[in-house]
């Protein structure tokens, strides 16, 4: 018992726990202080007591039991309860009346998982599709909801492991890991906003990014020149459609060899980032983990590398090699930390150049899952082979899943010591359970296609129910080519990202915002305007994701957990509590069913009221993303910008009838000095008191003083109420 609503339990078949490992989890057991804990050892049971929950532990047969103050139970064992074999260990638990499965980490296919199979080992996931087990990430965390009582589990292993969710016996869920012991955490909510608070508090939360990461990005793989770089910066000014990143992929480097730079096509990078600085914009650069295996060819990263032994060898020795883009590459044990320190430091060749952001690709690890090398060569990682420390040392089997997450480990610690006055971005393909301290995560190769977009939304959504807020897709599909519509139909979800991206792949046809002609220009400047106005609500919640581990992206059960009419609705979302959004995503639809749950709704676009719970059918022609806010909503918005830097002119409080509070959250969306003190939190106020409507300022706090700018009340809804604005707003 660890916390009133987290328990610990461990099974080793040795009777004896092997040392911790303390790669997922950032607090040790002796950390927590669990409050008034009662423990009573009865002859068929010991029950321990807190102040949320009971748990009961039978001797014969041993079997786990929790309720809650109600005396519901959950988590319960159930069928042979635990297990282990030579293979690894397992548990059953009972699957409640009306109990439904999120998290996961990264699925694609919708929102509840319940019947499922799901595989926790990171591969390069090419081709997904709604079928797809293994993904990019591995997050061995699910939580399972029901009316009144929601629970989280996470499973602590590396390992392989595999979720069942009533695929195999149906009222049955079990979990198995290849490792030699059972190590699992059962979290009590009741609420999936009490169990991620508790969640991240044991894996970890994501440090708040540059403000600049939250406008939007573009990319390709690749705008492969200096020219065609500057060509771009160039037209999205021109054409005043906000952005604030550029990324460099593999083409900027000398024949893919990692912390190079092109000597032709990049020959300055330095004057490039100088210029494109000007204009506004940052920079991101791709870092691959395969490194060129290239003796005596003056390539230092490989020669520093093996004469220091910093790649991983197979179990007799012998250097392991890959082939992926520099063609035969070898592999750095991240796991160690001096590797990591070591190649932290290479980051140095991108920063001195004014980097600002590092993309890790690749780092499932993928090794030949492309048309690299001998075709008649397949090569795995060998399962046996060493990685980490001398003194603490594992396999590739344990740490496979990890191989990203240490890597994202090494870019974000780079990154401090080489911009210690500044944010950085990190951005990473793989990672395990608390990877949101390390990286924003996107969700790989997708593809240019309806049902991509559509998968997009819950596939984020489950990982904002796995703790890693900071995520996205990429906007108009990586593989293949995007319609018009599709595009901008993808533009209008992709402003509800908190990684807003667009990428698309080599050969495919470009995906820049004006290449579809003026209508859907018009669009995707309208929506991407639309992101940048609500860069002040955006930001408030990426801070409440840095401080209690809540999503940004919601799916609606996570405000509606009563509610069992948002258990499978995956096509609506809720950026934070006040914004819900209902897209389109089926070519040729210009209406669709929208459900809204208790409680009145506002129309975005044409304030209309509705009362929930109601299902209606919204009117979406192609300029229309349907959008709604909630009843007592204040949304802090502001003026257009066509970057982050620019200070906006207006603070816009937009302000919808009802009863309500909204945290505005501020600092210099740069540097580090929020961590001694330079921010500020502005609480504003809405409540109705007979005829009147009264908006005021309940609470500040901090000492960061922002820009002076203008503030504006903008007013929804029924102007027969009279609105009294109680003290000064700013
Ligand atoms: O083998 O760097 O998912 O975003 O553009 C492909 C080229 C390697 C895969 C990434 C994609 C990136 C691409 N990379």
């Amino acid at each position: 018992m660890l916390k009133d609503n987290l328990v610990r339990v461990q099974l080793s078949p040795k009777g004896e726990f092997a040392a911790p490992r303390p790669w997922a989890v950032t607090q040790s057991d002796e950390a927590w202080e669990a409050k008034a804990i009662t423990v009573e050892a009865a002859e068929s049971a010991i029950v321990i007591k807190t102040e949320q929950i009971t748990v009961y532990i039978y001797r014969v047969p041993c079997r786990i039991v929790c309720f809650d103050q109600l005396g519901q139970s959950f988590a319960e064992d159930w069928g042979q309860g635990m297990a282990w074999s030579a293979s690894g260990v397992s548990a059953w638990k009972r699957i409640e009346a009306n109990e439904h499965f999120y998290g996961f980490g990264e699925r694609t296919g919708w929102l509840d998982k319940l019947a499922e199979q799901k595989t926790n080992w990171t591969t390069d996931s090419l081709d997904y599709s709604s079928q797809t087990d293994e993904m990019y990430q591995a997050i061995p965390f699910f939580m399972a909801l029901r009316p009144q009582l929601s629970y989280g589990i996470f499973l602590n292993s590396t390992f392989w492991s595999q979720f069942d969710l009533g695929a195999q016996q149906l009222g049955i869920w079990q979990m198995q890991t290849q490792a030699t012991e059972l190590d699992y955490y059962i979290i009590y909510g009741p609420e999936p906003a009490e169990i991620l608070a508790t969640y991240t508090e044991l894996t970890g939360r994501m440090p708040l990014p540059p403000k600049w990461a939250l406008g939007y990005h573009q990319c390709r793989w690749s705008y492969e020149s200096e020219a065609v770089v500057r060509e771009l910066a160039r037209e999205f000014r021109q054409h005043r459609i906000p952005c604030d990143v550029i990324h460099f992929d593999i083409d900027y480097m000398r024949g893919y060899r990692v912390f190079t730079w092109h000597p032709q096509r990049f020959s300055n990078p330095q004057a490039l980032i100088a210029e494109l600085a000007e204009a506004g914009f940052k920079v991101v650069a791709i870092v691959d983990p395969g490194v060129k295996y290239e003796p005596e060819a003056n390539y230092a990263v490989f020669d520093q590398g093996l004469a220091q032994d910093y790649f991983v060898r197979k179990a007799d020795g012998v250097l392991f090699h890959g082939y992926v883009w520099p063609d035969k590459s070898v592999f750095p044990d991240f796991l160690r930390p001096e590797v990591r320190q070591w190649w932290g430091e290479q980051h140095k060749s991108l920063t001195e150049a004014g980097v600002a952001g590092i993309w890790n690709d690749m780092n499932e690890p993928a090794i030949n899952d492309r048309p690299f090398g001998d075709p008649g060569e397949k090569i795995w990682f060998p399962l046996d082979a060493p990685q980490g420390p001398p003194e603490a040392q594992a396999t590739h089997a344990e740490v496979h899943n990890l191989y990203g997450l240490n890597m994202a480990q090494a870019s974000y610690e780079a990154m401090q010591q080489l911009r210690p006055q500044q944010r950085s971005f990190i951005l990473t393909r793989s990672g395990f359970a608390g990877i949101q301290r390390w990286a924003a995560v996107w969700m790989g190769d997708n593809q240019s296609l309806w049902d991509h977009l559509e998968m997009s939304l819950p596939m984020l959504c489950n990982m904002g129910l796995s703790g890693v807020p900071f995520v996205g897709c990429d906007i108009g599909g990586f593989a293949g080519n995007a319609t018009a519509e599709l595009f901008a139909r993808w533009m209008q979800v992709g402003m509800l990202y908190p990684l807003m991206r667009g990428h698309s792949a080599m050969t495919t046809a470009r995906h820049e915002p004006w290449v579809f002609g003026d209508r859907v220009e018009r669009i995707c400047r309208e929506y991407i305007e639309l992101r940048y106005r609500l860069l002040p609500y955006l930001y408030s919640l990426f801070w409440q994701a840095a401080t209690t581990g809540a999503p940004i992206l919601r799916p609606l059960l996570y405000h509606y957990p009563q509610d069992a009419q948002t258990y499978n609705l995956y096509d609506q979302v809720l950026l934070g509590p006040s914004l819900m959004a209902a897209p389109i995503y089926r070519p040729g639809v210009e209406h669709r069913a929208v459900y809204l749950p208790a409680g009145t709704w506002y129309d975005w676009w044409t304030d209309q009221p509705y009362e929930g719970p109601i299902h209606i059918l919204a009117s979406a022609p192609l300029e229309r993303m349907p959008l709604y806010a909630k009843a007592g909503a204040i949304i802090p918005m502001q003026s257009v910008v066509q970057s982050v830097e620019q200070a906006p002119e207006q603070l816009i409080l937009r302000v919808y009838p009802g009863t309500g509070e909204q945290t505005l959250y501020e600092d210099d969306g740069q540097s580090f000095d929020y961590q001694t003190g330079a921010w500020c939190t502005t609480t504003y106020q809405i409540r109705e008191q007979g005829e009147q409507l009264i908006l005021e300022v309940v609470d500040k706090q901090g000492n960061w003083t922002p820009p002076l700018r203008e503030v504006c009340v903008e007013f929804k809804g029924n102007l027969g109420q009279l609105l009294t604005l109680h003290t000064d707003l700013r």
